[in-house]
């Protein structure tokens, strides 16, 4: 149900958030079918639900099947700050009254610090609140250093959902840091529901879990849910699952899906700010094969740049890229640059230039281009709202252009929320002007979004259309997974940062990007080794796989931790390329049917209580459960077995049979507690390489985890990981796997034109302490394994 409040005739039009919906929703008209004095009911076309509007006061009910699931106003906070005329008006007709006066110049400027915000069209905030009936738990509204499960506001602090640069945060905040995803999800056994509020100003969420209503004389648990925007409309959307999986595919309707990444961007990255010069990236580079530890890509921070001017080169430290990049191409692997949204005034600087004569630039309310401070010294900001300037900046990446840029260098798109030092809270004044007078405020949570979309569309037209971008941002919206991949941004190298990435990733996957990681080793500081050692063990298990430190950080290449340490990261970053084409199948997955890849183990297991605050080991896809170790000198983890399934460790290959908490002893430095959950196929490589490309003939292996009735599924997808072939012309293979009867066969999922009966597989079934391995060619589509058992008593 989409409800949107805006006023009748408003002085002037009020900001509707552009570009963020894939498409206007196809809408159904709801049959009447009660109407009296003051009451509408209204009813879904499939008869699920019913919309019951009351006129006064104002309230909005929605009921599925006699059930109240959610209403909306019920606390009567509903506000709407209509547009009014400019203070002189008004002076003229009230100045004898001049304390009145005063008053309202209250709300048509503001103070922050030095900073004054000068609100030209007034006070604008819109603000309404929801009650989940029977809901205790809810998620999501990224991005905050928090817990996955909301926590009560009514004593402290409302989420904000306000895009900020805050170097060195603190954990267990409800600032806003980076990027913004206005959508909650609330769950309970037998539902999820979701609110999506699309509306990109400063944002607040209160959140009351400790209301309580009472049903039938029982105390039923009741969530309020209040929105606050400092501006624009009440636009927004309630989506009715009622499975997490509905909602997710509900979200991806509006928002659209995860861009499928090329495969070289699932592999391990390797960054830091900043690998120096030409020399440096090569003996970095060099390092990896030295130390026999796969890696993918090296990444260049700004000072790669001539004077932080983006889309150059330092010319001394850099003086051959297209050389460097040849070197990087015949090993295999690919280079990122970073790519500001600030441009350096500088007359001479041709993106300058170019920007200031063709006003591509955000004004400030005077109507001058809007200058800041940055990384170059003074700055102006793109205006990325404009069409005009996208395309414009999207061609900017053209080979032709982009001086030595190379079709093996991607793009990170860093510093826009936008960070603008020397501005209040680090950020563009809000009454800094954008493409069609639309002041800043009213949309400063998309700038990151709109830097994104126009990079990708760049790396795409550089390409004639025929290779897939990758684009890292730090900033980014509702409907940021279309355009690559976002990271946390900067942690710190402490216990506590690695723990609260689990819960931060899980949170911002709920929200439709499954495309996230965190900086492995925290950014800042210097991470003692058996840190450092457990941050690579659960990146290795995380969508988006970089190490990356600070400018004054030491040095922390892999191998700098002595023979065991390196020894161990080694193997945690094998692990990772072994696990590719399940990680590549859960990508496609989350492409075509919105599934996230990392999901919290409420999602899988949605019916046990148990499971839905849990925060310290998750699912990657359904086969896998991880519970990476986030605690110094860890001797156990004591791990959450939810399923009725059996489930085994992946590196011991003991089984365990289910229960509910399994204790791990002693994990040594080495154990990654990972579990296959019982009844799942999952394809493996058999072996990794020194980068992704070089692992092309390396052959499959698939884990075949029985469940209690000796069954087990999985597939597998496949193409050929970079091009958009497998849209255009359907080259790819998508098999289905079934264990059945000591039967294994494959099948062909979906018709393709993928590379048939090419693929081979080693087979490692496992049940119990018995292991079968045999070999498993696609061709005959089946196994039979005979030499297996099924140790009936192994399992409870
Ligand atoms: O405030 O480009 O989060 O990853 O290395 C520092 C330098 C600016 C912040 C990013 C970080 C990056 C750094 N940038």
């Amino acid at each position: 149900f989409r409800i949107k409040i805006n006023e009748a005739a408003p002085l002037r039009a009020r900001y509707e958030v552009p570009d963020v919906l894939i498409k206007e929703p196809t809408t159904q008209r709801l049959s009447v079918s009660q109407k009296e004095a003051g009451i509408l009911v209204l009813t879904s076309v499939n008869k699920d639900y019913t919309l019951q509007v009351t006129a006064n006061p104002f309230q909005v009910e929605l009921h599925s099947k006699g059930e109240t699931v959610l209403s909306m106003n019920s606390n009567g906070l509903l506000y709407f700050e209509h547009l009014q005329p400019p203070p002189s008006d008004r002076y003229s007709t009230c100045l004898s009254h001049h304390l009145e006066k005063q008053e309202d110049l209250g709300l048509w400027q503001e103070k922050f610090g030095s900073f004054l915000d000068f609100k030209a069209h007034g006070p604008s905030s819109v603000g309404v609140d929801f009650s989940l009936h029977g809901f205790d738990h809810v998620y999501g509204i990224p991005q905050h250093a928090e817990s996955l499960l909301l926590k009560n506001t009514s004593d402290g602090d409302a989420y904000r959902l306000y895009n900020l640069d805050i170097f060195g945060h603190k954990i267990h905040e409800k600032i806003g840091i980076y990027g913004s995803v206005p959508l909650l999800l609330a769950h309970k056994p037998n539902r999820t529901s979701g609110i999506f509020w699309l509306n990109s100003s400063e944002t607040l969420v209160d959140i009351n879990t400790k209301a309580v209503a009472e049903v039938r004389q029982r105390a039923v648990p009741l969530t309020d849910v209040r929105w606050m925007s400092e501006s624009g409309i009440i636009d927004v959307f309630l989506l009715m699952g009622p499975t997490a999986f509905d909602i997710f595919k509900q979200f991806a309707q509006l928002t659209g899906t995860q861009a499928l990444p090329p495969l070289f961007s699932l592999g391990y990255h390797q960054c830091r700010w900043n690998y120096e010069d030409e020399q440096d990236v090569k003996a970095v580079d060099a390092g990896f094969d030295e130390h026999d530890i796969p890696y993918d890509v090296i990444w260049l921070d700004i000072e790669h740049t001539d004077g932080k001017r983006y889309f150059t080169w330092d010319k001394k430290k850099f003086q051959n890229p297209k050389r460097m990049q040849e070197l990087l191409r015949k090993k295999k692997r690919k280079l990122v640059v970073i790519v500001d949204p600030h441009i350096k005034v500088d007359p001479m600087y041709a993106l300058y230039s170019q920007g200031k004569d063709k006003g591509y630039f955000v004004k400030d309310r005077n109507g001058q281009d809007f200058e800041g401070i940055c990384w170059p010294g003074s700055s102006c900001y793109l205006d990325f709202t404009n069409p005009e300037v996208r395309k414009w900046y999207a061609d900017q990446f053209a080979f032709k252009t982009y001086k030595g840029s190379t079709n093996i260098l991607f793009v990170w798109n860093d510093m826009n929320e936008p960070s603008v030092f020397k501005g209040a809270e680090l950020t563009m004044q809000k009454d800094a002007v954008h493409y069609k007078n639309w002041e800043h405020r009213e949309l400063h949570n998309l700038y990151g979004f709109y830097q994104q979309m126009a990079t990708a569309e760049g790396l795409i037209k550089r390409s004639s259309g025929k290779e897939r971008p990758f684009v890292l941002t730090r900033s980014f919206f509702a409907g940021s997974q279309k355009y690559g991949a976002v990271w946390t941004g900067d942690n710190t190298a402490e216990w506590g940062y690695l723990k609260i990435s689990i819960p931060m990733l899980l949170t911002i996957s709920l929200a439709g990007i499954s495309f996230c990681g965190a900086d492995v080793g925290g950014f800042i500081g210097d991470p003692e080794p058996e840190l450092l050692v457990r941050w690579y063990q659960a990146g290795a298990y995380q969508p988006f796989f970089r190490g990356h430190s600070n400018m004054e950080s030491k040095r922390r290449e892999p191998w700098l931790f002595g023979e065991k340490n390196t020894q161990i990261i080694r193997e945690a970053i094998r692990e990772r390329y072994v696990l590719l084409p399940y990680l590549y199948t859960l990508f496609y997955r989350a492409h075509t049917v919105a599934e996230p890849v990392m999901r919290p183990l409420w999602v899988e297991f949605p019916g046990k209580l148990e499971t839905f605050g849990v925060e310290n080991e998750y699912m990657l896809g359904n086969a896998l459960l991880v519970h990476p170790v986030t605690d110094k000198e860890a001797k156990a983890v004591s791990v959450l077995l939810p399923g009725s399934e059996e489930v085994r460790i992946i590196q011991s290959c003991s089984a365990h049979t289910s229960v509910l908490y399994g204790n791990l002893p002693a994990p040594h430095l080495i154990i990654i507690p990972v579990f296959q959950r019982g009844g799942t196929v999952i394809p493996l490589k058999t072996t990794a390489g020194k980068s992704t490309e070089w692992m092309i003939d390396v052959s499959y292996e698939l884990h075949v985890a029985l469940d209690t009735e000796a069954r087990a599924i999985g597939e597998l997808y496949l193409d050929d990981g970079h091009s958009f072939q497998y849209l255009h012309k359907k080259q790819f293979l998508y098999r289905k796997f079934t264990f059945h009867k000591n039967i294994l066969s494959s099948s062909q999922k979906i018709a393709d034109n993928g590379r048939k009966n090419l693929l081979f597989f080693r087979i490692n079934v496992n049940r119990g302490m018995e292991t079968c391995l045999g070999n498993f060619q696609d061709e005959t589509n089946t196994l039979h394994v005979r030499k297996w058992t099924i140790p009936h008593h192994m399992c409870s």
